[in-house]
């Protein structure tokens, strides 16, 4: 091409293409990254965006210019713009980079030359390096700008990752994903919910597991966790030694092993010998357990979506107060009174109707990796235990000085109990506590 313009602007249109491509953000970014090195272009900097509920923005910033995609998965379609100056540097290699890369059926690509030389001339003293282009950047700093977003109906919650998918696959039972976020430290996703983190999972893990372990005292030998896969549960329970046997049931081997190669502070707890995982679904397990086997029960499910649907059952709940024995605790994760109100209120009803109204106890906690930051945990009890009342301070306080635990404290224990007003209209509850 003879020099008659500032830069080479080609504008693409690509059909057919993949549409599980073009809504996969990572793929996008490493497309549009791989197509700028293709044309000679030198990377300053890209930030990426996925959007709901279908389609990837994004920008790639090069030392001469920049490349731009718009997609729309729901029409194979995406608009991307290339946009070059400098001699070296070959827009049409991107084109036909990403005409692969996207798996396009065809591509319609325009080519404009933009800041016609003949009708501009030179300011004074603005003058460019010797051949004409811009001056080159010095060491240029390559950023990267790729989020995960946890999307909801009305809400969601991003986190800017490294860039690459640690690890992602699409299970037997759902689509597994680990991300190495800045602000949390790795983080695992199921089906587009976030579990836990490197960085917050210890709030979780220990309040799941610690308030009914206090209480419990030495009474519990025997327990059962439905879920709970990446390990951070069982991890909290095993540093109780009088503990004997933990069955872990999870349904999806897959999150075990990714949890196990990239999360090991969180599930390096699996390996104890105490720990029997089973894979195999956690509703049928409970059915056919015998009846007051175990002294405590903790369901560490996702949301009711998915293989956790059943967990939030009526039928799996009469199960678990059956193979409880008499004095034994349950414990599962039950959402947000802000998240999912109704979910919520109707978990609670129907706690109350298999233990009493004066045997469910909510308790609260604060994660910030999870919708609205409020987080609750159900406590129901089989028998005559009071998680206030009953609960021995001192002997908890050792324990956690003796752990170093870094959420759960005696002070933390009673007021995880204490109920805002808006739950307890929502609960419609008369004072027991
Ligand atoms: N909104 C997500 C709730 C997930 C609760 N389970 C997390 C499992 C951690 N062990």
């Amino acid at each position: 091409m003879s020099r008659d313009s500032l830069g080479r602007h080609v504008l693409v249109e690509f059909f057919g293409c993949s549409p599980e491509i073009l809504n996969d953000v990572v793929a996008i970014e490493h497309a549009m990254l791989t197509a700028a090195e293709k044309a000679g272009a030198t990377i300053i900097n890209s930030t990426f965006h996925h959007f709901s509920p279908f389609g990837v923005s994004g920008v790639v910033v090069v030392q001469e210019s920049h490349l731009a995609i718009h997609t729309w998965p729901e029409y194979g379609y995406a608009a991307v713009d290339i946009f070059t100056c400098g001699e070296p540097v070959d827009p049409w290699a991107a084109y036909h980079y990403l005409k692969k890369a996207l798996e396009a059926d065809s591509g319609a690509a325009l080519e404009m030359h933009r800041g016609q030389l003949d009708i501009l001339s030179k300011y004074p003293g603005w003058e460019l390096s010797e051949n004409g282009y811009p001056q080159q950047v010095l060491s240029p700093t390559i950023t990267r700008n790729v989020w995960f977003t946890e999307r909801h109906e009305y809400i969601a919650q991003s986190f800017r990752h490294r860039g690459d998918v640690v690890y992602r696959k699409q299970s037997d039972y759902q689509k597994i994903e680990i991300y190495d976020t800045y602000a949390y430290g790795k983080m695992l996703v199921l089906d587009g919910i976030v579990q836990t983190s490197e960085k917050d999972e210890f709030i979780y893990h220990e309040m799941i597991a610690h308030p009914a372990m206090q209480l419990l005292g030495e009474d519990v030998e025997r327990i059962l966790i439905v879920g709970g896969g990446d390990g951070g549960t069982v991890r909290e329970l095993c540093r109780y030694t009088h503990v004997k046997h933990i069955d872990v049931v999870e349904i999806d081997k897959d999150v075990v092993e990714a949890s196990r190669k990239y999360l090991p502070s969180i599930s390096y707890a699996l390996d104890d010998e105490r720990v029997h995982i089973h894979h195999t679904d956690g509703i049928k397990f409970v059915h056919s357990a015998d009846s007051e086997h175990y002294d405590l029960v903790i369901v560490d499910s996702s949301d009711p979506v998915g293989p956790s649907k059943g967990l939030f059952s009526t039928e799996f709940h009469r199960n678990i107060y059956r193979i409880l024995e008499n004095g034994g605790i349950m414990i599962a994760q039950s959402e947000s009174p802000f998240f999912k109100p109704d979910l919520f209120i109707d978990f609670y009803d129907m706690l109350e109707d298999i233990y009493s109204e004066e045997k469910v106890f909510p308790y609260f906690v604060f994660i910030p990796t999870y919708p609205t930051g409020m987080w609750s945990f159900a406590m129901a009890i089989k028998g005559n235990r009071h998680p206030i009342k009953d609960f021995d301070e001192e002997k908890a306080r050792q324990f956690v000085d003796e752990h170093r635990l870094r959420y759960y404290n005696p002070e933390i224990h009673r007021a995880a109990f204490a109920m805002p007003n808006f739950v307890k209209e929502m609960l419609d509850v008369r004072e027991h506590a």
